[in-house]
């Protein structure tokens, strides 16, 4: 039996014929018929392009519905997709190049020089552009492909995608996912969510994550169901778009937006049947204002990209604030002592573990880095820290990790305190998240001059502009005399997260 992922969308593809899959506020349209055809004459393209089973096809594109196709394109012949942040600089994306090695880079026409010197430099074969609007060279070399009309078939490890997480040294790790890994939790959702071919997901998300990509795409195919594409989260064109929608997928910071929004009423969002949220913590002021204007209580739950999702609040029963709630059917958890490894009792905090089909083969070219967090047994150490109530419900008390989440993107202090501490007037700086009103947390950072140095906050800025991504970039940079540490040396961060608290509230 094959484990092609795509044997069971061409199914849904055929069964749905001219049903929408994916359609956009421009009038352009694809129904599951054209999904078919048009991910084959993409195939037949990547093959005349010279990727083969088992090669990764690198893309850095503006979302569109043909990134999409491009996805299935790569499922359909084995090609392992490799997503990438349309915010990562050219610096970044060398990394990526080079680690990955890639057979294909698909980047925006408007960086393409940029693109074939780093494909030169990091000896990537072929360089091709993809557009919003059905253009690019690929998209030329798709009408012109002999079409592939097969379906590659794969084993139970083969990848369909790595999708980089950056690593708490400073260096992204490629997460291996497999093509069961997909399927099985695309599955899993479906039932769990109650996906039908009724439903019309509203997808303001970035698809080269696995909440925009995997969660929502993955999940309305398996389903036969339709998705609206929006380029990026707005809040006027979501009121619009609930109208004729009925679930809405989003981080943390869309449903702040909207419930801060008079806008929000039971009337407005009559037609919605689910609100599901994830990717970083909910806070229960914000379920509670949503539900308090609209009657729906958002469906939170939790997942990685090395897991895709593991827990979530119940469709049917109460879906409790400031909880992730239970365990997806076939995901186990445990939730260890980070000094005895040993379970703890119901209602301690712990390191939170994760095991099923859905939980990733290991990190691309790092065996050490997979074995420390992927354990013998098959769990995983997802480096949150979690509690279970006394109702079975998980919640996320904080992370073990070093890491910020803003507006649902991870950023990894190291990385910028890596860059930071290159200025020469810099003698060492700490990166942390404090609260933010809209994302969630704020990345900050607070810094120690050279002796004599004048280094401002702007000067540091200037440094990370074109080097991060701007997400990553500080909102706001801080200087002391010296960095609070422990007596074992270590920066003490709580305590610079406590002394700058009230920054952005
Ligand atoms: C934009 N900016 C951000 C930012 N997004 N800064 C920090 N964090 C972010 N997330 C910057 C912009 O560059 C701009 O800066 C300024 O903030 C204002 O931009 P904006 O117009 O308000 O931002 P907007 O386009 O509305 O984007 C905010 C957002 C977006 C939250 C809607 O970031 C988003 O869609 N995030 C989703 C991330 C996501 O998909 N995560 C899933 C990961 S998967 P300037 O200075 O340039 O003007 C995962 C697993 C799981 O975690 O469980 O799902
Ligand atoms: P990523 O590596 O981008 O996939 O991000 C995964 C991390 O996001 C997890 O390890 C958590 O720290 C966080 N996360 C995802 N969903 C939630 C949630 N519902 N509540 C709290 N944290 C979350």
């Amino acid at each position: 039996m094959s484990h092609n992922l795509f044997e069971t969308f061409a199914a849904r593809m055929r069964e749905r014929g001219n049903a929408d899959f994916i359609t956009t506020r421009e009038g352009r349209r694809y129904s599951y018929a054209d999904a078919l055809g048009e991910s084959g004459r993409l195939a037949g393209a990547l093959t005349a392009l010279g990727v083969q089973q088992g090669d990764r096809v690198a893309v850095q594109v503006d979302k569109s519905p043909e990134a999409i196709l491009l996805y299935l394109a790569c499922l359909r012949i084995g090609a392992v997709y490799l997503p990438l942040n349309t915010g990562y600089t050219g610096e970044e994306i060398r990394y990526f190049l080079t680690d990955a090695e890639p057979a294909l880079f698909v980047c925006r026409a408007a960086v393409l020089d940029e693109a074939r010197r780093l494909a030169a430099e990091t000896g990537c074969p072929a360089v091709e552009t993809l557009g919003t609007a059905a253009d690019g060279s690929l998209m030329e070399k798709a009408a012109a492909a002999t079409l592939r009309d097969d379906i590659v078939e794969l084993g139970e490890r083969d990848l369909a995608a790595i999708l980089y997480t950056s690593g708490t040294t400073g260096r992204s790790k490629g997460a291996m996912l497999t093509h069961r890994n997909l399927g099985s939790n695309a599955e899993t959702l479906v039932g769990a969510w109650r996906f039908s071919a009724e439903d019309r997901l509203i997808h303001a998300l970035p698809i080269f994550h696995t909440h925009g990509l995997f969660v929502a795409c993955n999940v309305t195919l398996m389903a036969g169901a339709s998705m609206r594409f929006l380029p990026k989260f707005d809040a006027d064109v979501i009121f619009e778009e609930m109208a004729h929608g009925t679930v809405l997928m989003g981080v943390p910071t869309f449903y702040t937006r909207l419930a801060a929004d008079e806008r929000l009423t039971p009337e407005a969002t009559a037609r919605m049947r689910l609100f599901v949220s994830g990717s970083a913590p909910l806070t229960a002021e914000t379920h509670e204002a949503f539900e308090a204007k609209s009657g729906h209580a958002i469906l939170e739950r939790y997942g990685m990209t090395e897991t895709n999702m593991n827990i979530s609040n119940p469709y049917d029963g109460a879906r409790r604030a400031g909880t992730v709630g239970m365990p997806l059917p076939g995901v186990e958890m445990r939730i260890t002592d980070r000094e005895t490894g040993a379970e703890v009792p119901e209602g301690e905090i712990g390191m939170l573990q994760i095991r099923g089909p859905n939980v990733f083969i290991g990190y691309w070219r790092m065996p050490e880095k997979t074995r420390e967090e992927l354990l013998e047994d098959g769990f995983f150490i997802t480096g949150d820290l979690a509690m279970v109530d006394d109702q079975g419900y998980v919640h996320i008390v904080g992370r073990d990790k070093d890491l910020v989440i803003s507006g649902g993107y991870n950023v990894y202090p190291k990385e910028v305190e890596q860059l930071i501490d290159e200025l020469d007037e810099v003698q060492e700086s700490a990166v942390i998240g404090l609260p933010h009103p809209d994302f969630g947390e704020g990345v900050t950072a607070v810094v120690v001059r050279q002796p004599g140095a004048a280094i401002d906050e702007a000067g540091v800025l200037a440094h990370l502009e074109g080097r991060l991504a701007r997400y990553k970039q500080p909102k706001r940079v801080f200087f002391v005399e010296v960095l609070p540490r422990n007596t074992m040396g270590k920066v003490q961060k709580n305590e610079l997260r406590r002394q700058y608290d009230a920054t952005y509230r």
